[in-house]
């Protein structure tokens, strides 16, 4: 039996004499993830071997430079021995470097990977480029764009996020108002790995304590049944209407704590007149903000004088600021938040991310973990992580980021590990287009995603089933040594034994490697790691190995967000202009944008990025995937046991079906102006009536050619926008868009999303 774990959890494995792999969860786990039945997909339909595109390879064999090429997605591919394979990829970049600089590499290689502190692509990817003298970066992440971006100028940091009230601190909440809900699903997962599920456990006792719950959202199922929420089924995109009526009901009816707004906020004059209408002749009043979220005025009336009473914890599920927009409902929370004046206090407030993730609540380790160095990055040019598409179709353009003006470099070589654009980035045939215009695409994967299935050159890498490796995420309260269950399937390598390979083509193997093994790498960053934990006395690497685990040193569990800048606004001022929480931001208003204002404000609903979208009548949510880790093991057993008739399902309320002529269990056609795909429909009461819900993470699958159908599995991502969310952080708004369903009358192509592309035999 061997120790393994995954971002949703720890397990022990045994691999049987038929090459079944057994797993029973770690028993100290209070509530394992189901996400754990995926695991074994991690031995099947791998990547058996290095290959090459056609098209690619014939240029580069005879001695031509590679150029943009819209085949890319559609060619064959050709085996390759991994000593060809090595020297082309070392080949090919030390072309684009000699011809065109270090900039000229997109490395951002955006994306989850697996958990494990040395075998972290993301850390292997950066570190590899920076031994070769750097690359164009990105910058903030899919999960939390606005969020950072919009902390960062309003109150200084991100604390709301990385030193959020610990769930400790909220065992007297009264009352939990929860936008986007705090779906057990999500709470499944925590990057790097998470050695006990306690969201639920938490939630429960809150509710036995007696505590309430108001869910504002489209789905009622974002909180579990047993809380017995009351669901205010809001439609998406327009949290910010209802936050801002709630906040004028305490302005008018003078029910906010003026001395909190006085002490601890700027700019609440601004605000206080935009609400009441002084503006712009609208009182932001509930039956203003009704006809747009489908809440009842008399429900966000009451809802706010009930806050205003009581120990209340205001929390926005991430989704709220994935979507056009995004920063309002983010702003107009955190302005609700502190009109209701129990910022820095516990059991109140504000929160961001609450059930988002499994340690959310936990608080974070602030002692080190063991991690592999980066080096440094020598190239200063980087992107907001979500314009990738933008960069590679506008090298040179101009855009907004921070504030700031800026201009995309121009792109010749992407290179990815640990991340799958083709699951996380909107608009995939715009995606497509943008992978075209590149001279070439390198790509690590244990599997044929698709964007393997778009890569010059697929390196086949090992899951973290083959690798020992160090893993503790900054929630965990131990430290792990897993081990492999297997030697490495097929021809594949880890992503360290590959980069170092071409490293050494390359003359960086000193400063990739540093001459050390896997094995002498963990024992490495082990004992570095012990030594900067002095005086806490860790155990040396041979008894850590020995025991497969360490204890980290006790943390204090009681974290109230904002208590010090509460205790003393002078001595703890924000890193903010004022020094305070700023409901009025002086730079944004002088930036002018009219998508991200000086104050929070009601913009349009977040759905509706462009004027086409309004002509589709359904607003459809592409949230995170209840049965899988975004697009990871989609072929794994439970991934696929959600799944109806081969395809995705896609959710809508019975009276919407009905009206639509559609049943529950057949093929659908989703589709708007900027793609079609297949689903499975699923009918439930749970969501509100026109709406519609597909998750992300099936994987892209094209549809045989003349069919129309740009993903025959149900990638949601064809469907949604690539517009960020606004000018000024320009976060991912890939969660709202607005479709049409109707019956598919076709063929049902089978076909294998998750199999190997057309081959070249020769
Ligand atoms: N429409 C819409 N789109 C979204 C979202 C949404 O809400 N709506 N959510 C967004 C969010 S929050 C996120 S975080 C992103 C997630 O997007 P990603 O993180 O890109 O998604 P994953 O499927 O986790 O991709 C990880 C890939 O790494 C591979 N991999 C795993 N381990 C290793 C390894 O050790 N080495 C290498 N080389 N590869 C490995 C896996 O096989 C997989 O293909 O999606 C975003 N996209
Ligand atoms: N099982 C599983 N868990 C995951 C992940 C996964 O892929 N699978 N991904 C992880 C990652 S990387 C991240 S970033 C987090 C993501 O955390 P979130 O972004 O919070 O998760 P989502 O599931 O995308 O969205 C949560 C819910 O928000 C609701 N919602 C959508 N739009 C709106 C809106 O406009 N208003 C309101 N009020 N509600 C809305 C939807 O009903 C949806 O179910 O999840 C993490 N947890
Ligand atoms: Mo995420």
């Amino acid at each position: 039996m061997t120790r393994q774990s995954s971002h949703w959890g720890d397990f022990d494995a045994v691999l049987d004499a038929d090459g079944n792999l057994q797993i029973s969860p770690d028993p100290r786990d209070a509530a394992p993830s189901p996400l754990l039945g995926n695991i074994s997909a991690n031995l099947r339909q791998r990547i058996d071997r290095p290959y090459a595109r056609r098209g690619w390879l014939q240029s580069v064999r005879a001695g031509r430079a590679p150029g943009p090429d819209n085949r890319r997605g559609k060619d064959e591919y050709e085996a390759l021995e991994w000593s060809e394979a090595i020297e082309l990829a070392a080949n090919e970049l030390g072309r684009v470097i000699a011809q065109q600089g270090n900039s000229a590499i997109y490395g951002g290689s955006y994306g989850w990977g697996s958990a494990g502190r040395f075998h972290h692509a993301q850390s292997q990817i950066h570190r590899f480029l920076n031994a070769l003298g750097g690359y164009t970066s990105s910058r903030q992440t899919y999960s939390l764009g606005a969020a950072r971006v919009l902390f960062e100028q309003v109150l200084g940091d991100d604390r709301p996020l990385s030193a959020p009230t610990s769930w400790s601190a909220l065992a007297g909440t009264e009352l939990f108002v929860c936008f986007g809900g705090m779906p057990a699903k999500n709470a499944g997962v925590n990057a790097g790995g998470i050695t006990n599920h306690a969201t639920a456990l938490h939630l429960r006792e809150a509710c036995q304590r007696g505590a309430r719950f108001v869910l504002l959202g489209p789905q009622r199922d974002d909180l579990a049944t047993e809380l017995a929420a009351q669901w205010l089924a809001l439609r998406p995109g327009t949290d910010t209407a209802a936050m801002l009526a709630m906040a004028q009901v305490l302005l008018e009816e003078g029910r906010y704590d003026r001395a909190f707004i006085e002490q601890y906020t700027h700019g609440s004059a601004d605000f206080f007149a935009y609400l009441s209408g002084t503006v712009d002749g609208v009182p932001k009043t509930p039956e203003w903000a009704a006809r747009l979220c489908g809440v009842g005025a008399c429900e966000l009336r009451d809802l706010a004088r009930e806050m205003s009473g009581r120990k209340t914890l205001i929390n926005l599920a991430w989704s709220l600021q994935r979507s056009r927009y995004g920063e309002q409902p983010l702003w107009a929370g955190l302005a609700l938040a502190a009109m209701l004046g129990q910022i820095g206090l516990p059991d109140g407030g504000f929160g961001h991310g609450y059930g988002a993730v499994g340690g959310f609540g936990t608080p974070r380790n602030p002692l080190p973990l063991p991690t592999l160095p980066q080096g440094r990055n020598p190239v200063g040019d980087f992107i907001p992580v979500a314009r990738v598409a933008d960069m590679l179709l506008d090298p040179g353009g101009a855009y907004d980021y921070a504030g700031e003006r800026r201009r995309y470099p121009s792109i010749k070589l992407v290179y990815w590990a640990g991340g799958n654009p083709f699951h996380h980035h909107q608009d995939l045939r715009r995606l497509s287009t943008a992978f075209a215009q590149v001279d070439s695409l390198i790509v690590h994967e244990a599997f044929w995603t698709a964007t393997a299935r778009h890569a010059d050159l697929v390196l086949p890498c090992t899951t973290h089933l083959e690798r020992d490796d160090l893993v503790a995420s900054r929630e965990d309260r131990r430290l792990r040594f897993v081990e492999a269950v297997c030697p490495p399937l097929g021809q594949s390598r880890d992503d360290y034994g590959i980069f170092r390979a071409i490293a050494a083509r390359l003359g960086a193997e000193a400063a990739f490697s540093q001459g050390r093994s896997e094995r002498q790498w963990l024992e490495a960053l082990y004992e570095q790691w012990r030594q900067q934990m002095t005086p806490h006395a860790m155990p040396h690497y041979p008894y850590f190995r020995a025991a497969g685990e360490c204890e980290l040193p006790a943390i204090d569990e009681h974290t109230v967000c904002f208590a010090d800048f509460r205790q003393d606004p002078v001595r703890h001022a924000l890193k903010t202009a004022s020094g305070r929480i700023e409901l009025f931001s002086a730079r944004l208003h002088a930036l002018g944008y009219p998508d991200c204002p000086g104050h929070p404000a009601w913009l349009g609903p977040g759905d509706e990025p462009e004027p086409q979208a309004a002509a589709y009548p359904l607003s459809l949510i592409a949230n995170n995937p209840a049965s899988r880790l975004h697009s990871q093991l989609d072929h794994g057993a439970f991934s696929q046991a959600s799944k109806i008739q081969g395809r995705e399902p896609l959710t809508l309320h019975p009276r919407d079906a009905l009206a639509l002529g559609l049943e529950a269990g057949q093929v659908v056609r989703v589709s708007n102006h900027r793609g079609q795909v297949l689903a499975g429909l699923r009918l439930s009461d749970d969501i509100r009536p026109g709406c519609a819900q597909m998750a992300t993470g099936a994987w892209y699958q094209p549809g045989p050619d003349g069919c129309g159908v740009d993903c025959v599995h149900g990638n949601v991502n064809v469907l949604t926008s690539d517009v960020g969310t606004s000018r000024f952080s320009q976060g991912c708004s890939g969660q709202l868009t607005r479709v049409e369903v109707s019956a598919w009358h076709g063929p049902v192509p089978s076909g294998n999303a998750h199999g190997a592309p057309g081959r070249k035999h020769s």
